[in-house]
């Protein structure tokens, strides 16, 4: 590890939008930045004759929006809002936040036939259950997989379409555009191209199933710098690599040689913009009109979870828990509610509908086994909320369950941490979460493990207010040093040191032809 990065990581206090954008401008001297992901921090959708703008339920939007605000940009993403084509101008740009603009989307459209294959198909069926251990089976269908290389394709011409100069900082968010590095390299061979994996990258057992797995690996080592957020998934990837390509790995400097590229690997922990002091409401009044909102007793337990409906995030393995805690403490029947928010989420897939089938059914099951007069024992709404209702929902809370069965990072554990300005609630956490290796306070579990499960919630409720504050002021003070303009911050650092030493390796090599002229 470079001494300037291990200083930084020593003394993590202090970034802000402010300092990410003196580094942009001190480090990459104002260089162009380019953003690329599928889904599109700002949504237009049609409502009858009005158009409304909707904020996608993403953890990818949630933190690379604040980095975007910081370098005023371009973000270039697939325009799927009905109202979308409506809303750009005649070069398909949209100057955003609407009411404030800060940077620049250039909305790419995409055809259902593309969204079917490369987004639905490849992306969702294939590489989402392939990286994450849910025991969901990947489907792997070749059509989808011509999808996937033609959109990339379609993604890389946008970007040497928007970019100004021959040597662009891009940022490529996600496995939807696994071969887009090398595609952009190809033609703008002086960029710095940086890529951030959102989701866990598995061991190459796992990974080799896939059939067009070197076509993958060999995509993804177009970048100059490929982030994850654990060193354990950095480790797979290098293991991956090596089982698969012919290349030279670097195990201690994390690097990999590949047809004369070189690509730096390293974890960045994704995190959360620290939210300005909520003067409007203390808890204690947030707790009070939410209970009264919901139909509950003012002295009723809550306790929350907050997803995308999917069946990474284990769902019903929450349920089964609190089942289980109300089956071992029947006196608890009645004073305990679970509020469940599930964001619709990929719903045209058989595996979300099943899902959502299942979802329902449990929570219904578990409502009537416990039927009392004070509380259903599950709400659960199958709908989205917007940003400012969940912080009231995080404000309210006694508990916030986290149990997913695999995850890259999760930021809905960090949002319940940064919402609580009371220093009080309990925070569950799955073990499989890369939040799990941060958020050390937290009561970490084994979501498979539903009797585990049941104590956690045990001890959450009954845990002494004393111990709360102590648990959640130290993780409060991590997730405010360690937020997103640091990572956004080391993996740009990072970037720009790359960027010199191969300026200073053009020059040379420059020099040296001249030489021999
Ligand atoms: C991927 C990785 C990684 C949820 N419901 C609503 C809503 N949300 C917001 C939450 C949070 C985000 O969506 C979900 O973030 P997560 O991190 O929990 O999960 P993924 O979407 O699976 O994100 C994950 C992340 O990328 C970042 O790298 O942490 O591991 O899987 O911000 O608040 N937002 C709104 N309405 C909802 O109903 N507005």
């Amino acid at each position: 590890m470079n001494r300037e990065r291990k200083a930084q990581q020593q003394s993590p206090q202090a970034w802000t939008a402010e300092k990410l954008r003196s580094l942009l401008h001190d480090e990459l001297a104002g260089d162009e930045v380019l953003v690329i992901s599928n889904r599109e921090p700002y949504i237009h959708e049609q409502s009858g004759d009005s158009i409304v703008l909707r904020r996608p339920a993403s953890g990818l939007v949630t933190a690379v929006e604040p980095v975007m605000r910081a370098c005023s940009g371009t973000w270039i993403a697939h325009g799927s809002g009905s109202a979308d084509r409506a809303t750009v101008d005649s070069h398909d740009h949209l100057q955003v936040p609407p009411k404030r603009p800060e940077y620049t989307l250039r909305r790419v459209w995409l055809s259902e036939e593309e969204e079917a294959g490369y987004y639905y198909g490849f992306s969702n069926e294939g590489l989402w259950p392939l990286c994450h251990m849910a025991h969901v089976r990947p489907v792997f269908r070749t059509s989808d997989w011509e999808q996937y290389v033609a959109v990339n394709q379609r993604f890389a011409d946008v970007v040497i379409a928007e970019a100004r100069t021959d040597d662009p900082v891009v940022l490529v968010q996600d496995y939807h555009f696994a071969l887009l590095p090398r595609m952009i390299r190809e033609k703008l061979p002086k960029a710095t191209i940086i890529m951030f994996w959102h989701i866990p990258w598995p061991n190459p057992e796992s990974f080799g199933i896939c059939p067009w797995r070197e076509e993958l690996l060999q995509g993804l080592l177009g970048n100059t710098l490929l982030g994850f957020h654990t060193p354990f998934h950095c480790k797979n990837f290098l293991d991956t690599v090596d089982r698969y390509l012919e290349t030279r790995i670097e195990y201690e400097a994390s690097t990999i040689t590949h047809g004369g590229d070189l690509t730096q690997v390293e974890p960045y922990p994704i995190s959360i913009a620290w939210p300005e002091p909520d003067t409007t409401s203390d808890v204690i009044q947030a707790k009070k009109i939410f209970r009264h909102e919901l139909n509950l007793p003012e002295a009723h337990c809550l306790a929350l979870g907050v997803d995308r409906l999917d069946y990474t995030k284990g769902i019903v393995e929450r349920f089964q828990a609190l089942d289980r805690l109300l089956e071992t403490h029947p006196d608890l029947v009645g004073k305990i509610t679970l509020l469940q928010i599930a964001a619709p989420s990929r719903s045209s897939l058989d595996e979300y509908q099943n899902l959502e089938v299942r979802v329902r059914k449990l929570a219904l099951d578990i409502n009537q086994r416990y039927e009392n007069t004070v509380a259903p024992t599950i709400i659960l709404r199958i709908e989205h909320y917007d940003g400012e209702q969940l912080t009231h929902c995080y404000r309210s809370s006694d508990v916030c369950l986290v149990t997913s069965l695999h995850d890259g990072m999760n930021l809905v554990a960090k949002e319940f941490i940064a919402a609580r300005d009371d220093e009080l609630g309990v925070l569950i956490l799955s073990q499989f979460t890369g939040a799990a290796r941060e958020l050390h306070e937290a009561l970490i579990i084994n979501p498979y493990h539903i009797e585990q499960g049941a104590q956690a919630l045990y001890r959450a409720i009954t845990m002494p207010e004393l111990e709360q504050r102590e648990r959640m002021r130290s993780m409060r003070q991590r997730v405010r040093d360690f937020n997103v303009y640091r990572w956004a911050g080391l993996m740009l650092l990072d970037a720009a040191r790359l960027r010199r030493r191969q300026r200073v390796s053009e020059k040379i090599d420059s020099h040296s032809h001249q030489g021999l002229r």
